[in-house]
């Protein structure tokens, strides 16, 4: 299917327009590019069949219909093809710079010939970019502080977007008859947040013959290179990189390549004091060997089939793989002292998730029902109460709040778990929370969270102010970052922890991809503080509720074991925490 391709290049196109100062159009191709990359079945086959079979998908009309013909039958829009020329400016890249868009980009093409990140940024040092009509100082400080961030956003991407490749990667390798074993190793397999690239793994006597079916991924847009046991390629713009290794080295190679590099600089310290090489090929014991350095393989093998073979060679029990980042884990380790980290079947519940009633997409009881299917205990429903940042008509009054508590009451009934009420109120610019008290002390959870204000940047205060509000039982993701888009508040998460630990709030593990807020870090911080941390998905339908997984291994990364998490309680316990 090509439709995500099409849809990228109708928005590029909606862009163009917008820069060069066009109204409307731009809008009508955004739109018609949302259809098309939901339309459930092939842009290409419409395509051929020609306009007017495009042109059925709602949205699409009969201009923008040809141009997705034309698209496919020369490869390239014209007419794109000319608004590129005039504004060759590097869109993406540009407005990614929080409070860039293109209508921006547009005037400092024609303003400064400002087509790049780089010339963004020496415009902004310069001064240039305030002595432009309609910019000033604000708007050129606003760019500066902003330009590092969208520079590193463009060079990884997030966990989620990466993660359902890295799947289909691991299951096509493992139909591969030569391969008797595939798993992904690097980054995605520690769980962090942002990912570079995607580091395959498989097990085969015959590397050409895994290779081979490597480049015939069905995600592989362009080979890189490829060897006899090795290959690299771009799918869906991340690259792959393929190792093939015999299966007697498959866990030397796995607890290499699982990294992360400075847990494997610890783990080879440790190697050598104790007169053992240790590498992807194995641990090796080179007490008697006088040349070690000089082979990859030398001295008695002592293991590397297993991973288990590699830690234990090292007296050591296997360090899960969320931990390995040189946070003080192997000598944890040591001293048998690792944490018994919490796992996705010690979380019994839900405790921010949406519905119809805010912006959410499915009905209380639909959501109910999605919670019941995951073998949860309790529900909590907490539809965004009315206050800044909450978007349009969405939030609900205290009003609407308690029509709610009507049906909540109805779905109880026939509900096979328990469902809590509440609602996600908001944290203002102060700290202050924009529902009454009055609404507030009447529900079963209070959840509140920033919206709005989040690029004001150090908010400790205004946080702790939030947790410390005698109604308030979780703080919703803390800093309001969006990974790759909003960096979101500069929060001391000691202090917060300890404030939060203090006046029995917890701290939320938004565990939507695009947030991971808390991150493992700030996670380590409440855990080591004896804060206790929530893993919620802010569902806002059922299939959402499945985000848990990144938030509970977002947990781990963290150290926190179930005693530390609020909704790996049960019902009573749930109950006790959030009474006072
Ligand atoms: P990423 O891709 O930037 O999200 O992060 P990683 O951790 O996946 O790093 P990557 O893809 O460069 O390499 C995968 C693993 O291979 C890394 O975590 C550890 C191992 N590795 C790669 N290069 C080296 C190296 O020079 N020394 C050591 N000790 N390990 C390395
Ligand atoms: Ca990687
Ligand atoms: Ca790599
Ligand atoms: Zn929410």
């Amino acid at each position: 299917m090509r439709n995500a391709e099409v849809a990228e290049r109708l928005e590029e196109f909606a862009d163009l327009l917008e820069a060069k100062d066009v109204s409307y159009k731009p809008n009508a191709y955004r739109r018609a590019a949302d259809n098309i990359r939901d339309y459930p079945s092939a842009i290409e086959e419409l395509a051929a069949e020609g306009e007017d079979a495009v042109g059925e998908i709602d949205r699409v009309g009969d201009a923008i219909a040809a141009k997705v013909v034309e698209y496919f039958e020369t490869g390239e829009i014209e007419e794109l093809e000319e608004l590129r020329e005039d504004l060759p400016v590097d869109m993406e890249a540009l407005t990614r710079v929080e409070g860039v868009g293109p209508k921006t980009v547009g005037t400092l093409y024609e303003e400064l010939g400002i087509t790049t990140l780089d010339e963004l940024k020496a415009a902004a040092e310069a001064g240039e970019i305030q002595e432009v009509k309609g910019f000033g100082p604000k708007t050129e400080q606003n760019i500066l502080e902003n330009v590092d961030f969208a520079r590193q956003a463009g060079e990884r991407e997030r966990l989620g977007d990466v993660k359902p490749l890295a799947d289909d990667v691991r299951s096509y390798l493992d139909g591969v008859d030569a391969v008797e074993r595939a798993e992904i190793a690097g980054s995605i397999r520690r769980w962090k947040d942002t990912i570079g690239d995607v580091d395959a793994l498989a097990a085969s006597t015959d590397g050409p013959a895994v290779v081979d079916a490597f480049e015939d991924l069905p995600n592989a847009d362009e080979l890189i290179e490829a060897g006899d046991t090795k290959a690299s390629l771009w799918a869906n713009d991340v690259r792959v990189d393929l190792r093939v290794v015999s299966p007697d080295e498959f866990g030397s190679a796995l607890q290499y390549f699982t990294g992360s590099k400075d847990h494997n600089v610890v783990l080879r310290n440790r190697a050598i004091d104790r007169g053992l090489k240790m590498n992807e090929y194995g641990v090796f014991d080179v007490s008697d060997v006088s040349d070690a350095d000089d082979h990859q393989r030398a001295g008695d093998r002592v293991g590397g089939e297993t991973e288990a073979e590699m830690y234990d060679a090292l007296d050591l029990p296997v360090i899960p793989p969320e931990l390995r980042e040189d946070n003080g884990e192997v000598e944890a380790a040591a001293n048998g002292n690792l944490p018994d980290l919490v796992e996705r079947g010690d979380v019994r519940g839900d405790l921010h998730t949406h519905t119809d009633w805010s912006d959410g997409s499915n009905t209380v009881e639909e959501m109910v029902e999605g919670a019941a299917e995951r073998g949860y205990d309790y529900h909590c429903v907490t539809d965004h109460a009315e206050g800044p940042g909450v978007f349009g008509d969405t939030g609900l009054s205290d009003d609407d709040v308690r029509e709610q508590a009507d049906e909540i009451e109805s779905v109880r009934d026939d509900a096979d778990l328990e469902i809590f009420h509440g609602v996600e109120a908001n944290v203002d610019a102060d700290g202050d929370i924009t529902t009454s008290d009055d609404l507030l002390a009447e529900l079963d959870i209070v959840v509140a969270s920033p919206h709005a204000a989040l690029d004001q940047g150090e908010a400790t205060d205004r946080l702790v102010r939030a947790v410390e509000h005698p109604e308030v039982d979780v703080l919703g993701h803390p800093t309001g970052r969006l990974i790759n888009e909003r960096p979101g508040l500069d929060v001391d998460f000691d202090r917060l922890a300890e404030a939060a630990a203090a006046a029995g709030t917890a701290l939320e593990i938004n565990a939507n991809p695009a947030r991971l807020d808390l991150n493992g870090d700030a996670v380590r911080a409440a855990v080591d503080a004896g804060a206790t941390v929530a893993v919620n998905t802010d569902a806002h339908s059922p299939p959402e509720l499945d985000n848990v997984e990144f938030g509970v291994h977002t947990a781990r990364r963290g150290w926190a074991e179930p005693a530390d998490v609020l909704n790996a309680r049960d019902a009573d316990g749930l109950r006790e925490f959030i009474a006072d």
